[in-house]
């Protein structure tokens, strides 16, 4: 495999992923990045010690101090600049990502892409952090609402988005005034580093504080560098609904504010006005993109039961053209798992679901001849909305059908896991998309109608209910989670009327 993408993107065998990621390091540390793609070697990544962790934060606590006082469109100047360094990088970083995560080379691009977005983005935003003002109940007074940065922000994100997870926190919080300490999964610290890289280029040019974007590296030790840690006042967590209890709890006790994006298990349901071209494309690249390694990925297709038979015969029709293999191909359309434990999780779910009674359409099962060893097959199973193993989120390319007799039914089992993060329904009647959008509908922080779950644009806000722990990240007023909200009162009279008119006479 040809890995000049590497040399593009400054790395080398050996990076240093504290602080920069552009100075040698000293750490005997190490670890190592394989790809899941052939199972080579692609580079090492030092572990942050607890010492230069604080180290860490004391450069990012120092380039607050001044990243603050710029004006916030000056801010959204290096986030454009970026934005721009990204579509340079486009082609190298797409293919890194794909070849480091596993994901298509298009999915790979479409990450990037997403970054390219959010830039332009946030660059918009900087010049729009609005606050209200209000009419004040006493004479000559002023009342209005102002946002300010919070500091740091800790960014944990998750191996499957390697990359745009990161930026659509990072980009934000930097045009609010905040600075960054990212933690990157273990599973793909080089990716992360290739995007510190071109920051830090950026941030030099402009005479910025190197301090304004830090990455550390490690395990869930690192991660709990930043959720133990008071000078941290908020920490975005992308991950499992394990790992985000743990910093939900964690950040929790010393006060901190977490803004979590968790689990999801996410349905279809399949009316019969639906549109079937719809329901296949939107369904399959819902469940096999990405391996089935979105939060967002289809997990369960509810079907009403007088075209669940057509729905079942052209699904399995249409499983059999999915092509596996090489990301890096673009004729490929599904790569492997991340790794051998990813590919254990998801034939030990495969066991369970016969177990629990589950039927399968199209079997799975993993593929032993293909390099890397993390190839699997994706797999259909026709199971009941009781079964346990539907509650549970599996990461990996598993979809359940079930059957419904009426709308309200299908949305009872729509809504009754224990996630909340995507949903849809494919119908061309307005009164079904309608009751699906109300409050009797989905109880997803994403609901869309006659497209897929997954693929979400970043101009929405990302996010969802219950055990997908309620945050939301990316476009809309999601901003407002990187900001503290100060409330001013100013009084230009020469009295001090007291509100809620309360007298108080020296
Ligand atoms: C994730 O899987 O954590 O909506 C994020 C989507 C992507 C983001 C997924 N834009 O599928």
């Amino acid at each position: 495999m040809k890995t000049d993408f590497l040399k593009k993107l400054g790395l080398k065998k050996v990076n240093n992923g504290t602080s920069t990621g552009l100075k040698s390091t000293n750490s005997k540390v190490l670890f190592k990045s394989f790809s899941p793609v052939d199972g080579s070697y692609i580079g090492s990544a030092s572990v942050t010690t607890k010492k230069e962790y604080d180290k860490t934060v004391k450069t990012a606590q120092k380039a607050f101090e001044k990243w603050r006082l710029m004006p916030a469109p000056a801010r959204g100047e290096i986030v454009r600049q970026y934005g721009n360094e990204l579509r340079t990088h486009k082609e190298s970083l797409g293919k890194l990502v794909s070849y480091e995560m596993g994901k298509s080379l298009q999915e790979g691009y479409g990450e990037v892409q997403e970054m390219i977005d959010i830039c332009d983005f946030a660059v918009g935003l900087s010049r729009q952090l609005y606050g209200l003002s209000m009419h004040s109940e006493r004479p000559m007074h002023r009342m209005y609402e102002q946002w300010h940065p919070l500091g740091i922000v800790g960014i944990i994100s998750a191996f499957n988005f390697p990359v745009a997870v990161w930026s659509w926190n990072a980009m934000i919080a930097m045009v609010c005034g905040d600075v960054c300490i990212w933690k990157p999964s273990e599973k793909t610290p080089l990716s992360a580093i290739a995007c510190q890289n071109i920051l830090q280029k950026v941030l030099k040019a402009n005479n910025v504080p190197e301090g304004v974007s830090c990455i550390i590296n490690g395990d869930a030790t690192a991660g709990q560098y930043l959720t133990e840690d008071k000078r941290i006042p908020l920490v975005s967590a992308t991950g499992s609904t394990r790992m985000g209890k743990a910093v939900a709890a964690t950040v929790g006790a010393r006060l901190g504010k977490s803004l979590l994006e968790l689990g999801g298990n996410n349905a279809i349901i399949v009316t019969p006005k639906a549109d079937m071209k719809l329901v296949l494309t939107g369904g399959v690249f819902g469940a096999v993109g990405t391996a089935g390694q979105r939060c967002t990925s289809t997990r369960r297709m509810i079907i009403h039961e007088s075209i669940y038979d057509t729905v079942k015969k052209k699904l399995a029709t249409a499983y059999k053209q999915i092509k596996i293999g090489n990301p890096l191909d673009p004729k490929m359309h599904m790569g492997p798992l991340i790794d051998r434990d990813a590919v254990e999780n998801y034939l030990s779910a495969l066991i369970k679901i016969r177990e629990q009674g589950g039927n399968f359409l199209v079997s799975g099962g993993s593929i032993k001849n293909k390099k890397g060893g993390c190839y699997v097959k994706p797999a259909i199973a026709e199971v009941t909305p009781d079964m346990d193993i539907v509650q549970t989120e599996t990461f990996a390319p598993i979809l359940y059908l079930m059957k419904y007799k009426t709308l309200d039914q299908a949305i009872k089992i729509q809504n009754n896991v224990p996630q909340g993060l995507s949903s849809a329904i494919m119908t061309d009647s307005l009164k079904e998309a309608e009751l699906f959008l109300s409050v009797a509908g989905s109880d997803c922080g994403i609901a869309n109608v006659n497209i897929g779950t997954s693929g979400a644009e970043i101009g929405g806000a990302f996010g969802g209910e219950k055990e997908t722990g309620g945050g939301r990240e990316s476009g809309s007023d999601s901003w407002k989670a990187y900001m503290r909200r100060q409330t001013n009162t100013l009084n230009y009279s020469k009295t001090v009327p007291l509100a809620q008119g309360i007298k108080f006479d020296l």
